[in-house]
């Protein structure tokens, strides 16, 4: 899984970084890392299991560069898509600290969303023209390339007036010819309101976060600087310091925990005497899509699941009293895998 920050220059998007990946990124371009997110769910399990190795689940973060007011040129577009184009979702990071922005504006958080929504628009935009208008150099008699045309210009409709693909009413397979131009505005978004250390309620942020809500975009209020600085405490500090501030969960954490809740992402187990394994998934994939998740092998020869849920093999303390218990679910390849499954799974070679 793939996460973009993206935000305006000077909105926080270095500072999210660092907390997000412990890593002060690198330089003015955009960076990356894949960070670990630990699951405290597989501790218990390679506990029961007595499994040796333990294996978390890895999250990428990208820190894309800043998105300039009037960027949008096809050319701009393109160098944005090139480097965003491939993640799942995006956080956009807006300054709700200090007095003024970077250009030296007075601070306004929701003219900015207003602009960074605007400017992702009109970078979609730009890549779906320049598509139609290669198509109409070619013409456009092909009924294949007549249809295109028209799902396009649709887009066009709604992105110049500043809207989101992911709010247009679509076809399945106009979807899925949509996703072959990693357009931003198909993907999911979370507004991230980074707020100063003395206004943690978010005070400052009301309109934005009222113009989130109107668009119907998520939202989680944080101050990056100061849970970045609290990453760096040693960890028995970091409790006491958050406390100080009136922080229950860690930064880190709300904001991964709203990204996977954004992309609807759930976690399955392996557990074995060899290694307990998290696994993400897309809510909804199925047992076979999960086998595919663990090797293409037990994809191909799946059989069927043998499934026990997490809270069971927590209360009942072993496989084996789950089994006495009749709680070992056997599953074939349509069941709908959820969050905290322990799958093992049959197979044939
Ligand atoms: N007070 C306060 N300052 C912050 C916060 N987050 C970031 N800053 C400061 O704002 C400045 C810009 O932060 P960066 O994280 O570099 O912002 P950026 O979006 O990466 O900036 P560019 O890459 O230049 O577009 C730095 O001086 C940060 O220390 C915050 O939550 N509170
Ligand atoms: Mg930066």
């Amino acid at each position: 899984m793939k996460i973009g920050l993206v935000g305006l220059p000077g909105s926080g998007k270095s500072t999210c970084f660092r907390l997000l990946t412990g890593r002060q990124h690198g330089g003015s371009t955009s960076d990356v890392a894949v960070v670990e997110v630990p699951d405290p769910r597989t501790l218990r399990i390679a506990a029961i299991y007595q499994s040796p190795k333990i294996v978390q689940p890895e999250t990428t973060f990208v820190d894309l560069m800043a998105v300039h007011q009037g960027d949008s040129s096809e050319g701009e577009a393109l160098s944005l898509v090139k480097v965003a184009g491939d993640a799942d979702a995006f956080v956009l990071v807006l300054q709700c600290f200090g007095e003024l922005d970077a250009s030296g504006n007075p601070l306004d958080p929701a003219a900015d969303l207003e602009t960074l929504l605007l400017e992702m628009a009109l970078t979609d935009l730009a890549i779906v023209e320049g598509r139609r208008q290669r198509l109409a150099k070619t013409g456009t008699r092909d009924p294949h390339a007549h249809w295109e045309t028209e799902v396009l210009e649709h887009c066009e409709t709604h992105l110049s007036a500043g809207g989101a693909l992911r709010d247009l009413d679509l076809s399945e397979e106009q979807r899925k010819y949509l996703r072959g131009f990693s357009l931003l505005t198909m993907k999911p978004w979370l507004v991230a309101l980074n707020v100063a250390e003395e206004d943690l309620v978010g005070e400052r942020a009301v309109g934005a976060r009222q113009l989130a809500e109107q668009r119907g975009l998520p939202w989680i209020i944080f101050c990056a600087a100061l849970e970045a600085e609290i990453e760096q405490l040693p960890p028995e500090e970091r409790a006491a310091f958050a406390a100080d501030y009136g922080l229950v969960e860690p930064g880190r954490e709300r904001l991964i925990h709203a990204a996977y809740r954004l992309l609807e992402v759930i976690t399955f187990f392996t557990g074995g005497p060899t290694e307990a394994h998290a696994w993400t998934l897309s809510a909804g994939a199925t047992a076979v899509e999960a086998a595919g998740r663990i090797h293409t092998d037990l994809e191909k020869g799946f059989i069927r699941a043998e499934v026990i849920s997490f809270q069971d093999l927590e209360e009942m303390g072993s496989e084996k009293s789950v089994k006495e218990h009749g709680r070992l679910r056997v599953e074939g390849r349509t069941y709908v895998v959820k969050d905290g499954d322990i799958l093992f799974i049959r197979f044939s070679r």
